[in-house]
């Protein structure tokens, strides 16, 4: 098999007949492809902090953070500075190689605190990892501030297909979403990128969301592949676990689409299975985020993932590769 060129022009139905490919094949043409682009066995290790956490204004029907629904979480101002290094020093000593640092923000409204976010950026980029941040929505003078400040990737999320969205947030809008990705991308930071599975979406849904993601030029340099984690208080709180056969289908569709993103095995992750995990991995994922916690929920434990990584003789991918 030959490297193609990457495309940025995939039609709609492109994508459906892709998505629709009996499932053997799609994860051997992914994995062929991902073989192409990718170390085999090295797989991206990203650690979560919530800096600030509830309180949200915004309405996502999956968010435990959202002040509109009783989730019961404990909510936490914005951490300082020295908090924020202390968990990224551990997160590296535990074999993380990019560190992610999340908000429950609509967008950045006050001055003070985004000056203390561009340090937390600083002084965690000192420490020879790769910084993440997710924060809402930006304007173009914040996202050339972060550039500025060391930041690798900023991570907003379209979640799912533009018809489905209005069903699960109706305090913005999916072009509100695209502005924000627009923005980061000018600036020159590294777009992360991707979605929820298990909402009540179609499949015709998720086809609509991996045909935009496939369609942005370049592609997203990573994207998020999340199982929904059903959050009591939420209106999803009972929404079935999507299954994993579609969860492999959606990771090998955008492993073919985007052969140089790294996929990220996001959400939900602690629920499957060694041999679930496994799979996922051979259909195109190679990123996980490692650590105790998401940012309100478990994740699966580090030993747990030490383990799984001795298992399949897997590596940590590099910084900054
Ligand atoms: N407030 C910012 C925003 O919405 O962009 C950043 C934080 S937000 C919690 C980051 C992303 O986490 C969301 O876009 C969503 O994709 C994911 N997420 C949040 N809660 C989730 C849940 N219960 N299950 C799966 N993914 C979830
Ligand atoms: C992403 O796609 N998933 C992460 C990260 N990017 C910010 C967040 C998952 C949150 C899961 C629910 C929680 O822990 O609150
Ligand atoms: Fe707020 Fe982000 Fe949660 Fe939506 S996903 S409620 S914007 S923290």
């Amino acid at each position: 098999m030959e490297k193609l060129a990457i495309r940025s022009d995939w039609s709609r139905e492109e994508v459906a007949q892709l998505y629709r490919t009996p499932l053997l094949e799609l994860i051997m043409e992914a994995a062929a492809i991902h073989r192409l682009y990718h170390k085999p066995g090295e797989i991206q290790t990203c650690t979560l902090l919530s800096i600030k956490t509830g309180g949200c204004p915004e309405d996502c029907a999956y968010c435990a953070q959202s002040v509109r629904y009783h989730t019961g979480i404990q909510v936490h101002r914005l951490m300082e500075v020295e908090e924020v290094v202390s968990a990224a020093q551990k997160a590296k000593e535990a074999g993380a190689t990019r560190f992610c640092m999340g908000a429950a923000w609509r967008e950045v409204r006050s001055n003070r605190d985004f000056q203390k976010v561009l340090d937390m950026i600083r002084a965690v980029r000192a420490l020879g990892l790769e910084v993440c941040a997710t924060l809402g929505m930006l304007t173009p003078e914040q996202a050339h501030a972060l550039r500025a400040a060391g930041l690798t990737a900023y991570n907003h999320n379209l979640d799912t297909s533009e018809s489905y969205y209005s069903h699960i947030i109706t305090t913005r809008t999916y072009q509100d979403r695209l502005h924000t990705l627009q923005a980061a991308r000018e600036a020159g930071l590294s777009l992360c990128t991707g979605g929820i599975l298990g909402l009540g979406e179609s499949e015709e849904d998720r086809i609509d969301l991996l045909h935009t993601l496939a369609t942005l030029n370049p592609h997203p340099e990573s994207v998020p592949i999340n199982a929904l984690v059903p959050i009591p208080g939420t209106p999803l709180e009972e929404r079935e676990p999507v299954s994993i056969w579609d969860m492999v289908r959606a990771i090998a569709t955008a492993r073919i689409l985007m052969p140089r993103a790294k996929i990220r095995l996001a959400a939900g992750r602690e629920r499957l299975s060694f041999t679930e995990q496994a799979l996922c991995f051979v259909a195109g994922a190679n990123s996980i985020f490692l650590g105790e916690k998401l940012l309100t929920t478990p994740n699966s434990s580090p030993s747990q993932d030490r383990e799984l990584f001795s298992l399949l003789g897997a590596k940590e991918m590099p910084a900054f590769v």
